[in-house]
């Protein structure tokens, strides 16, 4: 289908990290592109020509720039935008209750009556949001009819083309990794002619329920393959063994007949914990969407042993303590990495989080230090000092950096405790300078 992009009006609802840089490229590309969101800070920011989006995100301040001279992106907290809008774009967050693992899809039901409501017939309206399988046809499809008085596929097009991006990368991601497209072959075949305009990746089309379940299952994948390094970790620590050695070598083996170097195992990290705004949440999205048909083993298992390792981090320390007779309540404690992963600034879900809940009512000193977090950006010498024990939870560049030497100087104590739980530290370096080590995996 050819789409001449000055004749055609695109809204793009939710201006986060998905929708934002989605409506930069469709604008940068020749759209008319009118952004909707909630938050009036953000609106102002954006049609200032700022950037909303924290962290750094290579090539988003230049796009912004090229954009704002173009003159064809324009955000609003306005719904009456989506009236003539020949394309709506879906980003919303779709987070699931901390308690029961399960979504509310508050902020997409909103989202979709507000649509609803507002929409002309013809148009195509994609959903990006990572959603549960089954939900475009139970919750998506139905909202969008009752509100419009319209019949999907026949006075509207939707599809699904679920958002696959990474905090750090999400232009790089847009541009070049391949997309899922979930929809009837009409539909799809619209859309695919739209996001064409703007992805270079490979655009598999698919249905709505395939799309569903790759993109929850390709998260639920990870969080499997992490949850088994993680296990892994704990043998080793059971049996005396160093899991970073037994993961060089299980990883250094081809499967039999293989020669291809993508053949090699990939076993994955063993760690402090796994945090972000897609692993810990997508996995719950998937058996969501299967439940009450059947009783998932394996997803909520990962789930359950990479939520402990922040647990896991704090055991270690006890451990540690109980071995100088230092009792925790009288111990200056140092976090190092408030993030969920290493060089980046986004502390959704942390790790640290979790452990802080363990530390919180031992009546340690606790102090919080990232490079990357305002509010934690103080000199290491200063945190550093006079403390009894660090505990490595992200895998930050500057944290890399740091000599054990230094350490054990500025420490100052006579029996510092390194806990380990990105494998940042050398453990016989550290045995040597005087210090315990814990590390995950590598006691
Ligand atoms: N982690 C481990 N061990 C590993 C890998 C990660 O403990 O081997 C931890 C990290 O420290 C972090 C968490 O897991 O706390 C998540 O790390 P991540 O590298 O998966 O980062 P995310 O959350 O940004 O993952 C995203 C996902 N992309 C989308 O949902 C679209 C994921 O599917 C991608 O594989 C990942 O980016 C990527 O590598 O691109």
């Amino acid at each position: 289908m050819k789409i001449d992009p000055k004749l055609t009006k695109i809204a793009v609802c939710g201006l986060g990290y998905v929708g934002f840089p989605i409506a930069l490229l469709f604008a940068r590309a020749g759209f008319v592109v009118i952004g909707v969101d909630l938050n009036e800070q953000k609106i102002r920011l954006i049609n200032r020509g700022s950037n909303p989006i924290e962290g750094k995100e290579p090539g988003l301040k230049e796009l912004i720039r090229q954009v704002q001279s173009k003159g064809n992106l324009e955000a609003t907290s306005s719904t009456a935008a989506y009236q003539d809008a020949d394309f709506i774009i879906v980003a919303v967050e779709t987070p699931v209750d901390e308690k029961t693992n399960e979504p509310g899809f508050e902020a997409l039901k909103s989202a979709l009556f507000s649509i609803g409501q507002n929409i002309k017939k013809g148009v195509l309206i994609s959903i990006e949001s990572t959603i549960a399988p089954g939900t475009m046809k139970k919750i998506v499809q139905p909202i969008l009819e009752q509100q419009s008085g319209l019949v999907e596929g026949k006075d509207f097009d939707l599809v699904h083309c679920p958002e696959r991006l990474m905090p750090g990368h999400l232009l790089e991601n847009i541009n070049n990794y391949n997309r899922v497209l979930g929809g009837s072959s009409k539909a799809t075949a619209i859309a695919k002619s739209l996001y064409q305009k703007i992805v270079k990746g490979q655009i598999d089309q698919t249905d709505w329920l395939t799309a569903e379940i790759v993109k929850a299952g390709e998260n639920a994948y990870r969080d499997v393959q992490i949850a088994f390094a993680n296990e892994m970790a704990l043998f080793c620590e059971a049996l005396g063994a160093n899991v970073w050695e037994v993961r060089r070598l299980i990883n250094n083996c081809r499967r039999r007949g293989e020669t291809r170097p993508e053949a090699l195992r990939q076993m994955h990290f063993p760690g402090a914990g796994v945090g972000g705004h897609c692993i810990p949440k997508d996995p719950w999205l998937l058996t969501f969407g299967a439940k009450g048909l059947i009783e998932p083993q394996i997803v909520p298992l990962a789930r359950r042993i990479n939520k402990f390792m922040p647990r896991h981090m704090f055991d270690l320390l006890g451990q540690a303590l109980r071995e100088i007779d230092q009792p925790i309540a009288k111990s200056k404690i140092v976090v190092l990495g408030y993030a969920y992963a290493g060089n980046s600034d986004d502390c959704r879900n942390s790790p640290t989080e979790d452990l802080l809940k363990y530390l919180a009512p031992t009546g340690a000193e606790i102090i919080i230090h990232d490079p990357y977090v305002k509010e934690y950006k103080k000199p290491l010498q200063t945190v550093l000092k006079s403390v009894h024990a660090l505990i490595l939870m992200a895998d930050h560049d500057q944290y890399k950096k740091l000599k054990i030497k230094n350490i054990k100087k500025i420490m100052r104590v006579k029996k510092p405790i390194i806990i380990d739980g990105r494998n940042v530290f050398d453990k016989q370096k550290a045995i040597k300078e005087g210090f315990i080590y814990r590390g995950v995996g590598n006691i």
